[in-house]
């Protein structure tokens, strides 16, 4: 996928002139490392997630008298650039982050990738080595944009004071417009030094960057045909939607239809979870419903999703019976893993509005078949059956221990209304995307494509930065705490009271569960907790280190909860505390596994409800 393939997205922070528009522009003299700073307050971006050092220091001395630009000084890069995509997923704006060069641009990586793989706006700024050192193995220089070439939508290095402004204006305009994703800026230290003009707007030079919005009216036509005269239509809806705003426009187009909806891990919250018309999240963890309606649909409409192979099981066995009407607004997602039968290039929100009204003019016209006149009752009468008879659901532990799922469940009944949901990479992710209910749009924020563990404590500090207003709740696992727990100083020193649900099974959970399933229950390096045969400490959570000490002693508020009859009284407790970070160590039991699962390499056909619980699915089709 090149830039130059991208579509346009419905909102774009665009850069604004500053004294009422171009006839009133005024030129101003000052550094390259002002007119960055200028710049980024003209596009908008009131939050700026970093860290200095010596090549990007230069910029940090005119931060220091931005009143428009909030500077969060994190404790490690990587915090920097998940709390900028927690931020990015949580206001719908651009997030920002700015480090130094060499080993700060590097620990940039991974939360590049990351934003990469789930299309998060997110503008990287790095400092680099003066432009005649670059290539030199400079002190502290790194080829970050050659680090970066394939997980970044673009990225540009900057060696002229004067290319400063009109480069960050295109760096958000590529980050927020067709299909979103990180952008990285590299600008050389003297660049920052050197002496340039200032005027704003600048002019932006993008050639071949024309991305498309407006769905071909020929191929929306076609798609509502399919729809009215499927018998098993599924709208299969990703996190596309959710980018393109597009969710009122899903709610009507499904209620005019009464198709059944799945939204994907990357789209909970784009239909809400209560919805009658909703069945559940797809894919390895998802629901039985929802995996088996689109293994047996003879229609797939996919909205803004990629038929990842979480989704799709092993791929040539997934929905054989299906016609395919893709819309995704990267034309090079249509085709890249199923054929699609109706592609559509266009923004989620254009391409659903407009599906409505050819949908509405099928109707009007009676063509519409036998199935969608009844709001497909065959199909529900087996939906609601696989429903009912699979739901998800999960035994409590025999010995009295609090249930990981019974926590997150709890957490979500008691939270506030418009709590954010940012979890880690494992078990409790797969819980947290079950259980709890997701009615509004950018209420959950998860690392879906790349699964980064330590996604969720800076993540959830990004989202609460950018939210100030709305409870923000990290679900985290043990092992995925370890990696980026030090961001919870970074939110007690400059007042971000996130709350951290730690649920604490002394393992690498998610691991451990294919260890007990596919390697003969051998746990080779799962096992986190410190060990009942070694100092006597019982077998439950990771008692080293000592959360609740750990967490109190970044300046947090912390508890420790065993018993489940204490569970709802530490929760509403957490949900008090507003004034600091809140920690809970929840010690669950170790044993719990994430169902239904689909074997991976599998079939979707071979979806398993709970162990050893292969769904009976009849063989009424007639297919
Ligand atoms: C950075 C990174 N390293 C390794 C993995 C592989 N991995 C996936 S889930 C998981 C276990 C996570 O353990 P924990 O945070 O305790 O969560 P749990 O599964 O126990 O809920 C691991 C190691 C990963 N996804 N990301």
């Amino acid at each position: 996928m090149s830039m130059t393939e991208q579509a346009t997205g419905a909102h774009h922070p665009q850069p604004r002139a500053r004294n009422g528009g171009p006839s009133s522009v005024t030129v101003e003299h000052l550094t390259g490392a002002q007119s960055l700073i200028r710049s980024l307050e003209e596009v908008g971006a009131d939050t700026v997630f970093g860290l200095p050092g010596g090549c990007i220091l230069p910029a940090y001395d005119p931060l220091m008298d931005s009143t428009r630009v909030r500077h969060i000084l994190v404790r490690h890069e990587q915090g920097a650039g998940h709390a900028a995509t927690g931020y990015a997923q949580a206001t719908g704006k651009v997030g920002v982050c700015m480090v130094t060069s060499g080993p700060g641009a590097t620990n940039l990586v991974t939360p590049i990738a990351d934003a990469h793989m789930d299309s998060v706006p997110l503008v990287a700024i790095t400092g680099q080595v003066a432009s005649k050192a670059i290539g030199t193995d400079a002190f502290q220089e790194a080829d970050i944009c050659g680090i970066t070439m394939p997980i970044t939508k673009h990225n540009f290095l900057v060696t002229r004071a004067e290319d400063i402004a009109h480069t960050i204006s295109e760096a958000f305009h590529i980050a927020s417009t067709g299909r979103p994703g990180p952008v990285l800026v590299d600008i050389a230290k003297d660049a920052l030094q050197s002496q340039t003009t200032f005027s704003w707007p600048p002019t932006q030079d993008l050639p071949g960057y024309r991305p498309v919005t407006k769905p071909h009216a020929k191929q929306i036509r076609e798609a509502a045909r399919l729809i009215t005269q499927a018998k098993r239509p599924v709208l299969y809806v990703g996190g596309g939607v959710l980018k393109a705003g597009a969710t009122a426009e899903l709610k009507v187009l499904a209620e005019l239809t009464g198709a059944p909806v799945t939204t994907t891990l990357m789209a909970l919250g784009a239909f809400p979870d209560s919805h009658p018309l909703h069945v559940g999240m797809p894919g390895m963890h998802g629901a039985v419903t929802a995996v088996t309606a689109l293994q047996k649909a003879d229609l797939i409409v996919a909205l803004g999703a990629r038929f990842d192979d979480r989704v799709t099981g092993k791929l040539d066995s997934f929905a054989p019976y299906a016609k395919i009407v893709h819309a995704d607004i990267d034309p090079a997602e249509i085709g890249k893993n199923r054929a699609a039968d109706v592609p559509i290039v266009g923004d989620a929100r254009e391409v659903l509005a407009d599906l409505v009204q050819a949908v509405q003019a099928e109707h009007t016209e009676g063509h519409i078949g036998e199935a969608a006149r009844t709001g497909y009752a065959a199909w529900w009468k087996d939906l609601n059956r696989w429903r009912d008879t699979y739901p998800l659901g999960y035994d409590l532990p025999a010995d009295g221990s609090l249930s990981p799922q019974q926590v997150i469940q709890r957490i979500g009944r008691l939270a506030p209304e418009g709590t954010i949901f940012a979890a880690g990479v494992g078990q409790h992710q797969m819980w947290a995307s079950h259980f709890i209910d997701y009615e509004q749009p950018a209420t959950w924020l998860n690392s879906g494509g790349a699964g980064t563990m330590g996604y969720a404590v800076p993540a959830a500090m990004g989202a609460k930065a950018g939210m100030p207003d709305r409870t923000v709740w990290a679900i985290d696992g043990d092992g995925c705490f370890q990696m980026t727990n030090q961001e919870l100083t970074t939110c007690a020193l400059n007042n971000i009271p996130i709350k951290v649900a730690i649920i604490n099974n002394g393992a690498l959970g998610m691991v451990r569960q294919w260890q007990t399933l596919f390697y003969n229950q051998r746990y080779s390096n799962t096992v986190l907790h410190s060990g009942a045969d070694t100092d006597g400490i019982p077998a439950k959570g990771t008692r080293v280190p000592d959360f609740v000490k750990l967490s109190e002693a970044m300046g947090c508020y912390a508890i420790r909860c065993e018993d489940p009859a204490d569970l709802d009284k530490v929760i509403e407790e957490a949900n008090s505390i507003n004034d600091r970070p809140v920690v809970v160590d929840f010690i669950v039991h170790e044993d719990a596994m994430v169902w239904p699962m689909v074997a991976a390499g599998t079939s979707n056909d071979e979806v398993m409800a709970a162990r050893g619980v292969r769904p009976d699915f009849g063989d009424n089709e007639d297919d």
